[in-house]
């Protein structure tokens, strides 16, 4: 049952949202955007948020992962910085200084450098995206922040609220908006029909299809996001944007087929719908 208040969003949201860059613009003007996680096993997370992110024009983009990932993130992709990080030291405070929006836990893991990345960013006042692992470091050590997208799936959503994956589906409603109660900022509650909720307006986005239930899509999404954000968009905004992106992208890429379809099979309709306000 659809709450009365709940707004439903779709391709039509992405109109007149972004326009034609400007003549003068620049990389420096099109959003920084740092992308940290990728731990042991995982380098494929990063290195698909960093193309996702590119993809939804960011203009530079970051990642900072261990450092023997290096070679993964920049295969056939070298349009993405990389900086390996061993010790989460000063010079991480420094380099997310850089960036305009962070994204924190595709592939970051459950170990000690993960969580030193995490206090790294909580210790920052930068916009953020925290996604995947982050979110059940979160779990651990709640806090509220405003300037914040939060990403759960279901099976993080119960982590943070500490009840089970099918308590949340129950109530997706219910569960979205204890989670923006206990958390702050925006939060996205995934699965198929994306609830999206910021405190004040409630959103549904029935976007996608299931061939989105594949390892990586959601890590394309923190990506997608980030560089709405760091576009110029509200955190709110982007976070919607970024849903129907990424949704109607899969839907085109599942023109050849749902089952079988791949992360990576995104990555040209990202672009093709970031400038879909143009044609
Ligand atoms: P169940 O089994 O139903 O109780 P995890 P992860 C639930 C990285 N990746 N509806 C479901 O629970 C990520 O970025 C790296 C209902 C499921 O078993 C993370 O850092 C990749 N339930 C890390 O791996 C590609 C749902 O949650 C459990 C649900 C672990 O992330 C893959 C799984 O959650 C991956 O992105 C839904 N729609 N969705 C790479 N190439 O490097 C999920 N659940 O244990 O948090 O594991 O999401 O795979
Ligand atoms: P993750 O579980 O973090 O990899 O994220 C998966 C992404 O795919 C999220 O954006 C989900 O909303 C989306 N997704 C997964 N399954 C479906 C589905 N059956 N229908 C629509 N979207 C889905
Ligand atoms: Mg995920």
């Amino acid at each position: 049952q659809l709450p009365a208040e709940a707004l439903r969003v779709d391709a039509g949201y992405l109109k007149d949202l972004l326009g034609r860059r400007p003549r003068d613009s620049h990389k420096g003007k099109s959003g920084k955007v740092t992308i940290m996680g990728g731990n042991y096993g995982m380098a494929g997370a990063v290195r698909l948020a960093g193309e996702a992110c590119l993809r939804a024009g960011a203009g530079l983009v970051t990642v900072i992962s261990r450092p023997e990932h290096q070679l993964t993130v920049n295969a056939n992709r070298p349009e993405l910085m990389f900086w390996g990080c061993e010790l989460v030291d000063m010079e991480v405070y420094l380099r997310l200084g850089w960036a305009d929006v962070l994204v924190l836990g595709p592939g970051l893991g459950k170990d000690d450098w993960g969580y030193n990345l995490y206090k790294a960013v909580g210790l920052s006042d930068k916009p953020c995206v925290l996604d995947a692992d982050a979110l059940n470091l979160l779990s651990k050590e709640p806090c509220r922040q405003v300037n914040r997208v939060l990403t759960p799936h279901p099976g993080e959503a119960a982590r943070l609220l500490g009840v089970s994956t099918a308590q949340i589906e129950v109530d997706r409603f219910a569960a979205v908006r204890q989670l923006q109660e206990r958390f702050g900022g925006v939060v996205l509650l995934k699965g198929a029909g994306t609830l999206i909720y910021d405190g004040d307006s409630l959103v549904v986005a029935p976007v996608g299809n299931p061939g989105l239930a594949s390892g990586g899509c959601g890590d394309v999404l923190s990506g997608i996001i980030a560089a709405l954000m760091a576009q110029g968009l509200d955190t709110m905004t982007a976070t919607i944007a970024g849903v129907v992106v990424h949704g109607e992208a899969a839907d085109l890429a599942a023109l050849a087929g749902e089952r079988g379809m791949l992360a990576s099979d995104l990555m040209p309709f990202i672009r093709q719908l970031v400038n879909s306000d143009l044609i």
